[in-house]
């Protein structure tokens, strides 16, 4: 059994005391539903705290690091060769319709090489971990990605493009090339929570186009230490492009390919 490195340690820490403040909130939201203002503003406190939480303990625990959070934006450190990338509440719409479903994502760069990612699935209390050759964990077990090997058993997810945000035709194209093939196709609606359901070989396979680097930094490490691929669909950046395809290969380069054949515009 792998222990996370002491780093891997203080992610974990961090994500549990920012979990704990989400728990509390998330009652609210539930509460808030039936009141005519609705949740939202509450909602964007309760994000905003949570990524001061995470800030604090994490540059307490690591001085000098830099951040990217999704809430603040780069956070320079003087110690330029790491930084921590943090989305404080994946799955934001869910949140606010009270559905129990996000996730804290921090992932770790050294040298601008992604090392680690900490997952934590808020409501179901999970702990996803990974770190670079010491594969990824979902508290003690040792995860890995899903044996099946043909594109037509496969659970696919992927994310439909929210209301204010680009490329739904091209999805639409790309879902309904997409559903003749698999077995099914599922949207969860937190990015970092769906890549450390790949990990765990509780999905076959993942697409989104146009993340942010802190939806994906954790969750690319999850299924590379889980043994599945997380790259860019188009073979470029994945950070700077936000299009990811995920999972073993036998299932993601078939898919990656079948989104390929779809234009783009
Ligand atoms: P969020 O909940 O933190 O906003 C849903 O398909 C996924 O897309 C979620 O992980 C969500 O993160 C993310 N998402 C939603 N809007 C986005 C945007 N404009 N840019 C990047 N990611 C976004
Ligand atoms: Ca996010």
């Amino acid at each position: 059994m792998s222990r996370p490195s002491p780093t891997v340690s203080v992610m974990l820490d961090a994500a549990r005391a920012a979990a704990k403040r989400l728990v509390r909130d998330f009652g609210e939201v539930e509460n808030l539903q039936v009141s005519r203002k609705g949740p939202a503003d509450f909602v964007s406190t309760a994000d905003r705290k949570a990524e001061e939480i995470i800030h604090e303990k994490l540059s307490k625990a690591r001085p000098g690091y830099g951040f990217l959070m999704e809430e603040t934006g780069a956070v320079e450190g003087s110690d330029k060769s790491h930084r921590f990338l943090v989305d404080p509440l994946d799955g934001t719409l869910n949140f606010l319709h009270g559905l129990p479903h996000f996730s804290i994502s921090i992932g770790l760069e050294r040298e601008g090489v992604l090392r680690a990612g900490v997952v934590c699935d808020v409501m179901r209390n999970e702990y996803f971990w990974a770190e670079t050759d010491q594969g990824a964990w979902l508290e003690n077990r040792r995860l890995k990605v899903a044996a099946r090997k043909k594109l037509v058993d496969a659970l696919v997810v992927t994310g439909i493009p929210q209301l204010g945000k680009s490329g739904k035709d091209r999805f639409g194209k790309e879902l309904s090339v997409v559903m003749e093939e698999v077995s099914g196709v599922r949207r969860h609606g937190s990015a970092a929570l769906d890549l450390a359901w790949v990990a765990a070989g509780r999905l076959d396979a993942y697409w989104e186009r146009g993340l942010a680097p802190w939806d994906i930094a954790a969750g690319a490490v999850l299924v590379r230490e889980a043994g599945g691929m997380a790259e860019d669909i188009s073979g470029g950046d994945l950070l700077a492009t936000g299009d990811v395809i995920a999972g073993p290969e036998p299932i993601a380069l078939p898919l990656r390919a079948l989104l390929r054949k779809v234009p783009a515009g």
